[in-house]
């Protein structure tokens, strides 16, 4: 069994899409063992996305991600990470709509800043993200 991380990012809280994602994640098999809405502080935020420093994008993630409320999900299934990220399609939503009609960010997501979701694209990267948005005692 694997963990993985996903975070429903502003522009999915913002459409009303929280049920409708949470749904898709149980009926493909995943077992929640986290969950809660928070809203992400332009520090917080920039550490989350550390390992994007110095990219283009960078600022304009951090605001986008800062500009509203989140939902952070830990899911538990078996080869998670990977079945996770084929869920949830390419990181850019007009992508994902020609590649993979069906996925998460196909069906909520604008474009490849507003694209939905996040969620843990290794082992190594969902060992960093658990810990930094879950307590031990948030953990069922
Ligand atoms: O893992 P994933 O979210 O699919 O993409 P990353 O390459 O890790 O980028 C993180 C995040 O940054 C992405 O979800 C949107 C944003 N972003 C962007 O706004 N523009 C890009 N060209 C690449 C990424
Ligand atoms: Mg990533």
């Amino acid at each position: 069994m694997e963990r993985t991380l996903v975070i429903i990012k502003p522009d999915a809280v913002e459409k009303g899409a929280v049920g409708k994602i949470l749904d898709r994640f149980i009926t493909e098999g995943f077992r929640i063992r986290a969950l809660k809405m928070f809203r992400f502080t332009v520090e917080q935020a920039r550490e989350f996305y550390a390992v994007h420093k110095g990219r283009p994008f960078y600022n304009e993630l951090v605001e986008f991600m800062t500009s509203g409320p989140v939902v952070a999900i830990l899911l538990e299934g078996e080869n998670a990470v990977k079945r996770v990220r084929e869920i949830i399609g390419p990181t850019d939503s007009e992508e994902a709509r020609r590649v993979a009609p069906m996925s998460i960010r196909a069906l909520f997501g604008t474009d490849k800043g507003k694209n939905a979701v996040h969620a843990s694209d290794s082992l190594e990267s969902a060992a960093y993200e658990i810990p930094f948005v879950f307590s031990n005692l948030e953990l069922c």
